[in-house]
């Protein structure tokens, strides 16, 4: 824990201190496709080729042992749920590579026909989306956040989809985090900066005119708002990959240094996901492992005790299909946008990271059938080498990009391997690009 001894907290601007609580009208758990107050188990299924793919969601109702849902849901950058309609279960957005938002009601069994859909106004800038709330109606509304000028857009989710004037709040590089940290029931801006592991919280209570800051994180971490001590309020919590230790700085301590908690749940190369999967109104951690397809919950009713741990299998590996491969939600929106270069092909991006697709030259090996691709993905922190994923003779490679992770090009080797035991090298380059 000495570790997490960072600077001393920074008051920007302190406001009066926070009253309790509203209890909103608006349940801000982001993945509720049952209506039993519990976080359930979603995943995206991307066919290769950025076909159009499905939300495959594991309900907690009754025990996170049911059928799955799916719901069809077009390919994009972005996939957010939240209830819009207001029956109490998730409705699911999805943004395309054109900046369309596709929305899928629960009300009409998440249905094309029964959906919606506008397009962002601004198509040119890239924009992470949340869903949250922007006034006294505790309505959901649309947050979109646009990165490359650190601006906040409110769009009403009912529509009209035009944006209200936009709040300047964050720079470049940074990572967005809204949340409640004031407690009234209204968005919050907020930004965690990667170079210093700062929180900078401009507060809805205050008309977004009072700031404050608090260090906590460090580079490399990835930020998660969420209410570990069931106050209401948001706290600040990271997990920290390298070693797979969440620290967590509690609302309720006035985010006292002193009275923080780390908690290690996790291994590096694992997806780290928030929710509440026990439904006690307290944030809860989950991992979970790509080699496996396996979700790990340590839940805050149990007081994050080990001894009551879950582990539920529920999505794919890339080494268990070769047709489509499974992103876990939700996705913390920390990762920079992405250019692929260098041999790519058909490149998606969105959901934290970049997929490319790489086609060995023709003839640099005598034989195609049978061949193995491979990629050696330590430049990103994954694992030492990983076995691509084999379509039609094309090779699709996924990979998240650590916050931390200056600009620049950044090769990588890849080489492909046939029948026979012959190699043959090919480089790829990621451009990483400041978003
Ligand atoms: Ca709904
Ligand atoms: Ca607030
Ligand atoms: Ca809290
Ligand atoms: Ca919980």
């Amino acid at each position: 824990m000495r570790r997490l001894m960072f600077a001393a907290l920074l008051l920007v601007a302190l406001i009066s201190s926070p009253s309790a609580p509203m209890r909103a009208a608006f349940r801000p758990i982001a993945n509720d496709f049952d209506g039993d107050g519990r976080t359930d188990l979603p995943i995206y299924r991307q066919p290769y080729g950025g076909a159009d793919g499905r939300w495959l969601i594991l309900r907690s109702a009754p025990a996170f042992d049911g059928a799955g849902l799916g719901i069809d849901s077009p390919a994009g950058w972005h996939h957010i749920a939240g209830d819009l309609d207001g029956d109490g279960l998730s409705d699911t957005i999805a943004i395309d590579f054109s900046q369309r938002w596709h929305i899928r009601y629960s009300r009409t069994a998440w249905s094309a026909a029964g959906g919606n859909n506008f397009v962002y106004p601004d198509t040119r800038a890239a924009i992470v989306p949340f869903v949250g709330t922007f006034d006294e109606s505790l309505a959901p509304a649309f947050i979109a956040y646009e990165p490359a000028r650190g601006l906040w857009n409110r769009l009403p989710a009912q529509g009209p989809w035009a944006p209200l004037p936009p709040v300047q709040w964050g720079r470049a590089s940074d990572a967005p985090v809204p949340g409640d940290y004031d407690g009234d029931g209204i968005t919050d801006l907020a930004v965690w900066r990667p170079s210093d592991g700062r929180w900078y919280i401009l507060d809805s209570r205050s008309g977004y005119r009072s700031a404050r800051a608090y260090d906590w994180g460090a580079p490399g971490d990835v930020p998660f708002p969420g209410d570990f001590d069931g106050d209401g309020l948001s706290d600040l919590a990271v997990f920290r990959p390298s070693t797979g230790t969440w620290y967590i700085l509690f609302s309720s301590t006035q985010y006292s240094q002193a009275a923080a908690r780390g908690i290690q749940w996790g291994a590096d190369g694992d997806s780290p996901r928030i929710g509440d999967y026990d439904g006690d109104g307290r944030t809860d951690l989950a991992v979970w492992r790509e080699r496996t397809g396996t979700w790990y919950l340590l839940l805050s009713s149990a007081d994050y005790r080990y001894t009551a741990a879950r582990g539920i299998q529920w999505g794919s590996s890339l080494f268990s299909t070769y047709l489509t491969f499974d992103v876990p939600l939700p996705q913390p929106l920390y990762a920079r946008v992405l250019r692929v270069s260098g041999g790519c092909g058909s490149i998606r991006q969105g959901q934290g990271g970049v997929a490319c697709t790489i086609s060995p030259s023709e003839g640099s090996l005598p034989d195609s059938s049978g061949l193995q691709v491979f990629a050696d993905l330590r430049t990103f922190g994954g694992s030492a080498q990983q076995r691509l994923s084999s379509f039609f003779g094309e090779y699709d490679v996924f990979v998240q990009i650590p916050a931390d992770m200056a600009p620049g090009p950044k090769p990588f080797p890849a080489w492909a391997v046939d029948a026979e035991g012959r190699r043959a090298d090919v480089t790829l380059t990621i451009q990483v690009e400041p978003r």
